[in-house]
């Protein structure tokens, strides 16, 4: 989120599309009812289905999944040729909207209309309104995403904000609403299987700069893997670990994994059956040689398997007894404190990772950067660990998150404003949470990305200088004039390094801090870069303009591409899929060979929409373990139009089988419901213990069998991963119906 929740009661208008705040951010989602009553705000949303949150809008747009692209690129097609964009700030701030402006005249709007399935004179006035409402904040989530096509998805829509100048101001940005609580403090600090903690890269500069900051040998790191190589590879990702185990040399799914395949399984804090393709997840577990599950419920992992021995259920706490920080959508910090021992035999996840770290025979060094404190000996749980993160990441700027200002916040609450952030009395000049960017010791956090309106002390900063200084022969850095308030240097300028400090910055180091200083503002560790910039007004990372165009990349602007398995095979043709990549994340991975190896269409003519519900989160056994929460969805079903449901003979109530492109199929009850259109169906997501119409119930431990189980949506969720992340293409996908 470049802006906060609060903020979006700035917004003059707010655009959202694939998310369902009324429903999975109810809380949040106050904040946009509250901007409807402060500014008459209007809400614009983009959807498949008519959701809550659409109950809530004042244009809906019921769109075809996957065609968001040819939407956004409709309304910028409307906005060039109307000059509704914002000439100064594209100039001084945006690299490659030219490109942006050409595509946009493939798109006229009968067009758009025609593939998204949305009316044209709906698109028109949406347009119109956003266009002429700004600051406007644009709203996104798993509906963006969950696509081949995700990344450029969620690349098109900054480049909308960017268009209209609504990037860097109060009430505008783009405002992603993340999942899980902690989820972004889950990547922040390195849950990714393609970098270190804070998005350092993994090459052997980075590796090294962690060895020292932990206070192991590098050596060392590097001999815990087959060979020096493999340090600076991705790893498999959780869409698709299941290969890993199938390990097939060549083939559909062949691996890439130094001659061989994956033998163990330990899981902390994921459901498993959310997973896409939950019957390879179930063939990977059976082919496991141990699968250990931490989770304070019985993980259905263990439930789905056939696998007899060697399988673990460890009772692991929950977050309501240990404490620490976490970080918020709107990337604060907010320090949490333990309400109650961990219970019966159950342990702290610290706690178990400390024991495995002990049995496998690195505990000392596991622990080793924690002991960097004033004490050298011992650690304390959290505080050092949270210090030591503040001690290491620069990139995004944690350095103020120590835990010492964390806890004044938690205990200052009352002393922020919940629209701006700001504090007063004792957190005078502080935003809550201390936002990241939160550059030094001393800074106040960054409640609104890229606004230049602020002196970089109170959270200002330009886009970052990350690509260089010239591309195609134009500058890359940020125009004349356009610098964070209160800046020495008042044009665009580089990320500060060792040898470029001081010209930039117009200052002579001591020889003191010179011999102190570290090479460039990632790796300082005496941090004088970070303290010179502020006291200078300079952001550390440089003051660039935003890419609306990357290099190196399968598409250097935006481009729509059908989903693998689109209904319109017609539109195929023009807007084909990727070329089949192979060795993403260790996997061959398949785009056009699948998108074309039949017509899929034909025997799965409708569109497969998944999603969730208010009151069951994720794979879903937390509540389905809760009598009440349970009662409210007490089975699996599917929203059904009735036209739908009557050309197949289903009646609202009974069962029908959902059969998908894989071979797979799921039993579920049918919901006539007219949020969905004819031509698609919505299965929720929270369900599991039945797979393909067997119940499992009789594998649950005796007494922790949920009140409700039903089949997975996963079992029929259809092949297809995102080119650059390869989340799976859980939003885009066919299947056929059928009375049972
Ligand atoms: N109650 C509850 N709250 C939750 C969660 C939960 O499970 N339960 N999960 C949390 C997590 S982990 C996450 S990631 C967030 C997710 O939050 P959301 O992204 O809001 O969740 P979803 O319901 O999966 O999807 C949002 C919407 O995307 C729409 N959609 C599907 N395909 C497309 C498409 O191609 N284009 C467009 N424009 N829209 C599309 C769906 O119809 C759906 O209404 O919620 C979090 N909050
Ligand atoms: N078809 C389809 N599939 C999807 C999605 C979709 O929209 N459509 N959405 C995807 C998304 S965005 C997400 S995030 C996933 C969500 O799916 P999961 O990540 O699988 O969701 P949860 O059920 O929240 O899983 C969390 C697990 O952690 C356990 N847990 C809770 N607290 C603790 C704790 O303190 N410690 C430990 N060790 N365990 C704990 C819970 O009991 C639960 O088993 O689903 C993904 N799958
Ligand atoms: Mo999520």
């Amino acid at each position: 989120m470049t802006n906060s929740l609060g903020d979006i009661q700035n917004s003059k208008a707010i655009i959202i599309f694939g998310a369902n705040p009324a429903v999975n951010h109810p809380v949040g989602f106050q904040h946009f009812l509250k901007a409807k009553e402060r500014n008459n705000t209007k809400i614009i949303v983009v959807d498949p289905r008519f959701t809550k949150t659409a109950a809530k809008a004042d244009y809906y747009a019921q769109i075809r999944p996957g065609t968001d692209i040819p939407f956004m690129y409709g309304m910028l097609n409307i906005i060039f040729k109307n000059n509704w964009h914002d000439k100064n700030f594209i100039n001084d701030r945006v690299f490659g909207m030219k490109d942006i402006m050409e595509e946009a005249k493939n798109w006229p709007i009968e067009k758009v209309a025609e593939v998204t399935g949305v009316d044209a004179d709906l698109i028109v006035q949406i347009t119109k309104h956003y266009a002429h409402n700004t600051p406007g904040t644009l709203i996104w989530a798993m509906g963006l995403t969950q696509h081949t096509n995700g990344t450029s998805n969620t690349r098109m829509a900054p480049i909308l904000q960017l268009a209209l100048g609504n990037m860097g101001v109060e009430g505008g940005g783009t405002n992603i609403l993340r999942g899980h609580d902690n989820v972004q403090g889950a990547t922040d600090f390195g849950c990714l299987a393609d970098s270190l903690p804070g998005y350092y890269g993994l090459s052997e500069g980075s590796w090294k700069y962690f060895a020292s900051s932990w206070g192991v040998d590098f050596d060392w790191l590097q001999g815990r893997f087959k060979d020096p190589s493999w340090m600076g590879k991705k790893g498999f990702t959780l869409a698709r670990w299941w290969a890993g185990v199938l390990g097939e040399n060549e083939g559909e799914d062949a691996i890439h994994n130094a001659g061989t395949r994956l033998k163990a399984l330990f899981v902390m804090g994921n459901g498993i059956t959310s997973t896409a393709q939950t019957k390879k997840v179930k063939e990977a577990l059976d082919n496991l040689d141990i699968a250990v599950f931490c989770d304070p419920f019985v993980n259905e992992g263990a439930i789905i398997t056939d696998k007899q021995n060697d399988v673990y259920i460890l009772p692991a706490a929950t977050q309501f007894e240990t404490s620490g920080s976490v970080t918020a959508t709107n990337r604060s910090a907010q320090w949490r404190d333990k309400v109650v021992e961990p219970m019966f035999e159950s342990k702290t996840d610290e706690d178990i990772m400390f024991e495995l770290a002990k049995r496998l025979g690195f505990y000392d060094e596991f622990t080793a950067g924690m002991k960097m404190n004033d004490d050298k000996k011992d650690f304390k749980w959290p505080e050092d660990a949270t210090d030591e993160i503040a001690r290491i990441i620069k990139t995004i700027g944690l350095t103020g998150w120590t835990a010492k200002r964390l806890k004044a916040h938690q205990e200052n609450w009352h002393m922020f404003d919940e629209v701006t952030l700001r504090g007063y009395g004792d957190m005078t000049g502080e935003y809550y949470g201390l936002p990241w960017p939160c550059w030094t010791e001393g800074h106040s956090g960054s409640p609104v990305l890229y606004n230049i309106n602020r002196s970089v002390k109170e959270g200002g900063m330009g886009f970052r200088n990350r690509f260089g200084m010239e591309r195609d022969g134009e500058n890359l850095l940020a125009g004349k004039g356009s610098a964070p308030k209160a800046s020495s240097n008042k044009d665009g300028y580089p990320e500060i390094n060792k040898d470029n400090i001081e010209a930039v910055l117009g200052i002579t180091l001591t020889e003191d801090e010179k011999s102190r200083i570290g090479k460039n503002w990632k790796v300082d560790k005496s941090n004088i870069i970070a303290e010179k910039c502020m006291e200078a007004g300079i952001a550390p990372y440089g003051n660039a303009k935003a890419r609306a165009k990357v290099w190196g990349w399968a598409d250097e602007i935006p481009k729509h591409r059908e989903p693998l398995h689109s209904p319109r095979t017609d539109l195929t043709k023009d807007y084909p899929s990727f070329a089949d990549k192979p060795n993403h994340w260790r996997v061959d991975t398949r785009y056009i060979s699948e998108q074309t190896k039949q017509d899929w269409a034909k025997d799965f003519p409708i569109n497969l929409v998944t999603g969730r519900l208010v009151n069951m989160n994720g794979a879903g056994m937390e509540n389905r373990a809760s009598k009440y929460l349970a009662k409210l969805t007490p089975e699996m079903f599917c929203d059904i139009n009735p036209d739908l449901a009557g050309r197949y003979g289903i009646r609202d109530g009974s069962m029908m089988w959902i059969h998908s492109p894989q071979g797979t199929k799921i039993k579920v009850k049918a919901h006539y419901s007219y949020s969905v259109s004819p031509d698609r169906i919505f299965i929720p997501i929270h369900f599991a213990g039945v797979m393909e119409g067997e119940s499992l119930l009789h594998k649950y431990p005796d007494g922790t069998a949920p009140y409700a189980t039903g089949e997975s949506a996963n079992t029929v969720t259809n092949y297809g991963y995102d080119i650059v992340t390869q989340i799976p293409e859980t939003k885009g996908g066919l299947c056929q119906i059928s009375r049972v």
